[in-house]
C-alpha cells in the first residue's frame, strides 16, 4: 500500500482533471462521494469482492488522515494508493494524479476514488473521472438532498445505502427517491445494504456495463 501527501495546488485543477482524463481513456474511472460514514468504504470492499475475476478494481482512497480505509482495500486485494489531505475536506486532480503515478494503470478496469467523507466540497472538483456516484446511507435522513443538492445534480448515479436500517429510521424512500429525481432526472438510483449485499448485484452490473462501454 502506497500513501501520497497532499501538496499545495500547483496548477488549476481542471487543466490537471483534463490531463488525468486523457491519461484514464481506456479506464473507466468512479469517484465516489458522501457524507462521512455513509459506507463507501464498505460499499467499495463488497463491490471488490464481488467482480472479483471479471472486473479489476484499483482503488484511490481520500482522507483527511489515517490509511485505515486504504488497509481494509488492500484486505479485498486491491491495489490501492491513500491520499491524506491533511485537513483538506476533498480530493483535487492534482492529488489524484500523483496517487495514479503509484497505481497499475495498464492492469486495471475500473478506478474507483473513494473521496473525503464531506457532502458539500467533493462535488466542486473534477477529478478527471467518468462518473461521480453520490451515496446517501438512511440514517442521514432523508431530507439532504434537497439540503445538498449539488452533488445530486453533478452525479451519474446514487447509491441510498445501508438499506437495512430502513425499518429503523423515518427514512421514506419513495418521498427521498422523487426528491432526488426533482433534482437530477438523469441519475441512476441504487437502493443497497452493504452490510447484507442486499442490492449489490444490481450495482455491479451497472459497473460492469460501464467498463465494457469504455472499452469497447
Ligand atoms: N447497517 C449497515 N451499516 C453499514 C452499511 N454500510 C456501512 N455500514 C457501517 O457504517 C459505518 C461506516 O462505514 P464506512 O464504509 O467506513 O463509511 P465511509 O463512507 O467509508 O466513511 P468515511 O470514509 O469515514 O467517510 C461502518 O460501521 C459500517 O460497518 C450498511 O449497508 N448497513
Ligand atoms: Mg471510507
Amino acid at each position: 500500500m502506497k500513501v501520497v501527501m497532499a501538496q499545495r495546488i500547483l496548477r488549476a485543477n481542471d487543466q490537471v482533471a483534463k490531463e488525468n482524463r486523457e491519461r484514464l481513456q481506456r479506464l473507466t474511472t468512479v469517484n465516489l462521494i458522501s457524507s462521512p460514514g455513509a459506507g463507501k468504504t464498505t460499499l467499495l470492499e463488497k463491490t471488490i469482492a464481488a467482480l472479483k475475476g471479471d472486473v479489476v478494481i484499483s482503488v484511490v482512497e481520500g482522507d483527511i488522515y489515517t490509511t485505515r480505509d486504504a488497509e481494509r482495500i488492500a484486505g479485498q486485494g486491491a491495489d490501492v494508493v491513500q491520499v491524506n489531505t491533511e485537513g483538506l475536506c476533498h480530493l483535487d486532480a492534482n492529488m489524484v494524479g500523483r496517487a495514479l503515478d503509484h497505481l497499475n494503470l495498464a492492469g486495471t478496469d475500473l478506478i474507483v476514488i473513494e473521496n473525503v467523507g464531506n457532502l458539500v466540497c467533493p462535488a466542486e472538483f473534477d477529478l478527471g473521472e467518468d462518473y461521480k456516484v453520490a451515496v446517501l446511507s438512511v440514517t442521514e435522513g432523508g431530507d439532504k438532498p434537497a439540503k445538498y443538492p449539488l452533488v445530486f445534480r453533478q452525479s451519474h448515479a446514487a447509491v441510498i445505502n445501508k438499506s437495512d436500517l430502513i425499518p429503523y429510521t423515518d427514512f421514506d424512500l419513495e418521498t427521498v427517491t422523487r426528491e432526488i429525481m426533482t433534482i437530477n432526472p438523469d441519475l441512476e438510483i441504487f437502493v443497497i445494504s452493504a452490510r447484507t449485499g442486499e442490492g449489490l448485484e444490481k450495482w455491479c452490473a451497472w459497473l460492469r456495463d460501464r467498463v465494457r462501454e469504455k472499452k469497447n
